[in-house]
């Protein structure tokens, strides 16, 4: 395998443990706290999780380790989207477990939670796992969108954890995967299959977080990666002076990354998709907010600006969500066949006229011929439009130039507007971990495997008091429960971890409206660089902004 000085060079720095995992195994001891309750519909959650439910939390502290010896065989599986440090949870996972018992095994299935079905594995050795230690991606074992939620996948899992004498499954996933553990752990308790369930917070998007858990990982890198571009694409605006960047970044739903991005390098405008449906924005209300600053920045001879389009904001348009369902509705069924039988475009026009009410129309009317046919090109396998792959990067830059148009025909704006487009987004998922999620996720894995050796079933691996240094963060674990409601989903009422959105009146977004007006016309631009892996504390070990504002 050919390497890169760095990679060689990572694989020798030492990840830190919150200063109480760092005694020898023998020192961990277990406090319990007070038995805890789900968020929300406690009847109900405690009802379907009758032997996980109520569960007290806990932390880990120096003292003698109590936990039953035996030997352990545990499974660990990588579940959704790439988040950087995701290597290091898994070799904190298999250090902690041959501390503990050098006969210990560690199984990891293949290609996310498929793996365990298709009970497709390999077992980790010193060997194979050193070569992954605080490197990016997910390939030590690949990963996978399949969810496990069915009674006959928890049955074929049962038979696979038999088979192979596994007494743990560790799944590293976003909230609906850590929402199917829980349901795993229940059903596993249920029947007393003999083996435990662990979750692990990841997700770029930052998504899965709460009162409990300060921040996924994967978070860290991948922003300070795309803020890194994004820094150097402000200076390359700031110095040709000619271009309008528009960069969408990676996030399905929530604005975590965008806000955080815009924390890091202060552009003129970053659109936040909760705001956007709390103020109930229009498209065209939208475009207009840009093309305020576009024409603000011409009247003081800047004709160029960067604005950051969070990957999810048109599903927050509700005018838009209006139009997709409507066109959902159009194409139902067997209506999708005439659709596609109509050969020309403005056939397919026609025959969208006619279907669309007047208020959905008039939104379709506005949008760019290219965004107008993707949404009725990308298709999910439900026949509904993939509202992910609109490029609404391109859909507001488009917006914006018509609305600069018209300011120019009424004589307000006299600048030029050439506009380029970019989308981060699987560029910052596999970089090699910054130094937070290399000592963050080894510190997840470590001690998702003292609550297996503790016993606990369907927690949370939990690492807390992160904006400050790792010798004083806190290790511990949580019911999954806690953090679950009940939610409509495809039609039915479902147990299932709240997402987290961006909270309007929280600190880090208070933050940037206050300031996003000037950001908006003048050029206050910040370039944070690249992640440092080596060098002064101060640079190396910085947490997110966003974390830094929650928490103090
Ligand atoms: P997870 O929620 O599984 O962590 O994935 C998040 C994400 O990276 C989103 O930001 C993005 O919309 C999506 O995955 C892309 O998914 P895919 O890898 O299937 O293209």
């Amino acid at each position: 395998m050919n390497i890169s000085p760095l990679q060689k060079a990572r694989y020798e720095y030492s990840p830190k443990l919150p200063g109480m995992l760092r005694h020898g195994i023998e020192d961990i001891c277990v406090n319990e706290g007070a038995a805890t309750q789900s968020v929300a519909d406690q009847d109900k959650i405690r009802s379907l999780f009758p032997n996980t439910y109520g569960k007290p939390e806990i932390t880990f502290a120096k003292g003698t380790n109590t936990s039953v010896a035996k030997k352990q065989v545990v499974g660990v599986i990588l579940s959704g989207g790439q988040a950087p440090g995701g290597h290091n949870v898994v070799c904190g996972l298999y250090d902690a477990l041959k501390a503990t018992n050098k006969d210990n095994v560690l199984y990891g299935f293949k290609n996310g939670p498929s793996g365990l079905i298709d009970d497709d594995f390999l077992i980790f050795d010193d060997e194979y796992i050193n070569e992954y230690r605080n490197t990016g991606g997910f390939d030590i074992i690949g990963s996978g969108r399949t969810k496990l939620e069915t009674e006959e996948q928890f049955k074929v899992a049962v038979e696979v954890c038999k088979k192979h004498g596994i007494t743990a499954i560790v799944i590293i996933g976003g909230d609906d995967s850590n929402t199917n553990a829980a349901v795993l752990a229940e059903y596993f308790a249920a029947h007393n299959a003999g083996v435990q369930v662990i979750g692990c917070p990841k997700t770029i998007d930052g998504d899965l977080k709460n009162e409990d858990i300060e921040c996924s990982f994967g978070f860290d890198t991948a922003t300070k990666t795309y803020s890194e571009v994004i820094g150097n694409i402000e200076r390359d605006a700031n110095s040709a002076k000619k271009y309008w960047h528009f960069v969408k970044v990676m996030g399905r739903s929530a604005s975590h990354v965008a806000l955080e991005c815009a924390l890091e390098t202060q552009p003129n405008i970053c659109l936040i998709s909760e705001e956007v449906a709390a103020k109930k924005m229009s498209l065209s209300q939208i475009a207009d907010y840009i093309a305020d600053s576009v024409e603000k920045r011409a009247a003081n001879g800047m004709n160029f600006g960067v604005a950051i389009i969070p990957e999810g904001v048109v599903e927050f348009v509700p005018e838009f969500s209006a139009l997709i369902a409507e066109i959902n509705e159009l194409l139902a069924g067997s209506k999708a066949e005439t659709f596609n039988a109509l050969t020309s475009w403005s056939d397919k026009y026609s025959f969208i006229e006619k279907g669309l009410s007047k208020e959905s129309m008039a939104v379709f009317a506005i949008l760019p011929q290219t965004i107008q046919q993707q949404l009725f090109l990308e298709r999910d396998p439900h026949g509904n439009v993939q509202v992910s792959l609109i490029e609404s990067e391109k859909l507001f830059s488009a917006l914006v130039k018509d609305k600069l148009a018209a300011r120019k025909a009424a004589g307000t704006y006299k600048g030029k507007f050439n506009a380029l487009h970019h989308f981060f987004g699987y560029e910052g998922r596999c970089a090699f971990p910054s130094n937070f999620d290399a000592d963050y996720c080894y510190s997840l894995g470590y001690n998702a495997f003292m609550l297996i050796q503790y016993g606990y079933n369907g927690y949370l691996s939990k690492v807390s008091n992160l904006s400050r240094p790792a010798s004083e963060w806190v290790a511990g674990g949580m019911p999954i429960t806690k953090m679950m409601n009940m939610e409509r989903r495809h039609g039915e009422d479902k147990p299932v971890i709240r997402k987290a959105l961006v909270e309007l009146d929280g600190k880090p977004f208070k933050f940037f409206e206050a300031n996003r007006d000037q950001w908006a016309v003048e050029t206050a631009y910040t370039y944070p660089g690249a992640i440092q892996y080596y060098g002064p504390s101060e640079v190396c070990d910085l947490t997110t902004r966003t974390l830094a504002l929650e928490k103090n």
